[in-house]
């Protein structure tokens, strides 16, 4: 068995008034509760250190500090030392601000050794790029963050947490089965994933919390199930400054079956052992992708972004 007992660190709101060191305390505390339950590596959402700031339309001389320029930092140092000290792997997401001034929305993951050894820049930037009038609330990605440049790469873990081949989304990505598929090209075993998702649609109001939970958990459910791979989908949750963010955070096995899922919108901690070799009897049965897949018909899929129907 190459197992990992994982933990996702659903997170509770965090105002925008709250520090970093604030925030990182909280997320030490979950990391300790993960270790008492045996975690081998734990994962906290998108964006985990601060508010949902992309909500707020803001002078670029602000926006720079809700950015990090380098990972550990002063802030983050003692969340990477308390890792390092319980031998437990990490993965969160932040703002990167780069030496050459370019922004990402960025997940990292460490080994057991608090060693960064995995980073994903955010592929899926949902939203708009300038103040939209017509919307409930503003979700500014688009003008805060580039594409990610990295692709959706794998990496193969070490041994003391399965050799398992691991790879990550950030929120939007896991409504697109693309990103799921360049995974599973590359034999991804544990999908990981943060999220900072509204709880209300911002440009449909009467859309409603469950649709929208609904709608999360369909994306991560098919997405594990079509690559047999573990899947692991982390909330940021709760009412920040008056904007809720819905919870929902998931594990899921790779039959698609949720198999720890969180009941609160707060800081709490979901736990499941996971075995990477469950992956092998979908990889090798009907996703098996060298006997089964019909690449001459996918041309379209990188060929074109917008549909294009039949005139009529
Ligand atoms: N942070 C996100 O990417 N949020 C989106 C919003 C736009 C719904 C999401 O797909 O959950």
């Amino acid at each position: 068995m190459r197992e990992i007992v994982l933990g996702a660190a659903q997170m509770g709101p965090i105002q925008r008034a709250d520090s970093r060191q604030a925030v990182v305390r909280r997320m030490i505390d979950l990391l300790e509760q993960a270790h008492g339950r045996g975690c081998t590596l734990v994962v906290y959402p998108e964006l985990a250190l601060t508010t949902f700031f992309p909500r707020w339309l803001m002078d670029w001389a602000e926006v720079d500090d809700w950015f990090e320029r380098e990972m550990p930092n002063p802030a983050t140092a003692p969340l990477f030392d308390r890792a390092r000290a319980l031998g437990v792997a990490i993965s969160f997401g932040y703002a990167e601000l780069t030496p050459e001034g370019r922004r990402f929305n960025t997940h990292i993951l460490t080994d057991r050794q608090g060693a960064i050894v995995a980073k994903y820049r955010k592929v899926h930037l949902p939203g708009h790029s300038e103040h939209d009038p017509d919307r409930a609330f503003q979700h500014l990605e688009k003008r805060y963050f580039e594409p990610g440049d990295l692709g959706f790469p794998v990496w193969r873990l070490p041994a003391d947490m399965g050799g398992a081949v691991a790879g990550m989304m950030i929120c939007n990505d896991r409504r697109w089965p693309e990103a799921w598929r360049v995974l599973g090209l590359q034999g991804v075993e544990l999908a990981i994933l943060g999220y900072n998702t509204p709880s209300v649609n911002s440009q449909q109001g009467e859309e409603g919390l469950e649709k929208r939970l609904y709608h999360s958990e369909l994306s991560v459910c098919a997405g594990a199930y079509q690559n047999a791979t573990w899947a692991v989908a982390v909330a940021k949750a709760g009412d920040e400054d008056g904007h809720p963010l819905m919870g929902g955070s998931i594990i899921v096995d790779p039959d698609g079956f949720v198999v720890a899922r969180a009941e609160t919108e707060a800081d709490e901690l979901l736990v499941h052992a996971c075995d990477m070799d469950a992956t092998r009897f979908g990889k090798t049965t009907i996703f098996d992708f060298a006997r089964h897949r019909r690449i001459e018909h996918y041309g379209r899929i990188c060929g074109q972004t917008a549909a294009t129907p039949p005139a009529g």
